[in-house]
């Protein structure tokens, strides 16, 4: 019993710390190296991002919208917005 307890209790953390990471979103800027419109993402090589302790990488973002893809191409340096989606997952929600 005083288990199940324990186990609700960490399950309610993680949910809030999710919930907390999905409401915020990022300001970052970047050099787009690819498009990929069949897998939705960006790969982008992005300056630090402080205000999620994230140092300059490049990596590979899913965009919120696929017609955001449309307006963009390699080689672009964009300000791009992003958030984390419920499962805690990057998503760009805007693109500068
Ligand atoms: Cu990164």
């Amino acid at each position: 019993m005083r288990f199940k307890n324990i186990a609700m209790l960490f399950l309610m953390v993680c949910l809030s710390i999710g919930a907390a990471l999905a409401g915020s979103e990022h300001d970052a800027t970047g050099t787009i190296n690819s498009v990929d419109k069949v897998s939705k993402t960006l790969n982008i090589s992005h300056d630090p991002i402080k205000t999620m302790g994230m140092m300059g990488m490049t990596m590979d973002f899913r965009v919120a919208d696929p017609a955001m893809l449309d307006n963009v191409k390699p080689g672009q340096k964009i300000k791009f917005v992003i958030t984390a989606d419920r499962h805690g997952r990057f998503v760009v929600v805007g693109i500068e």
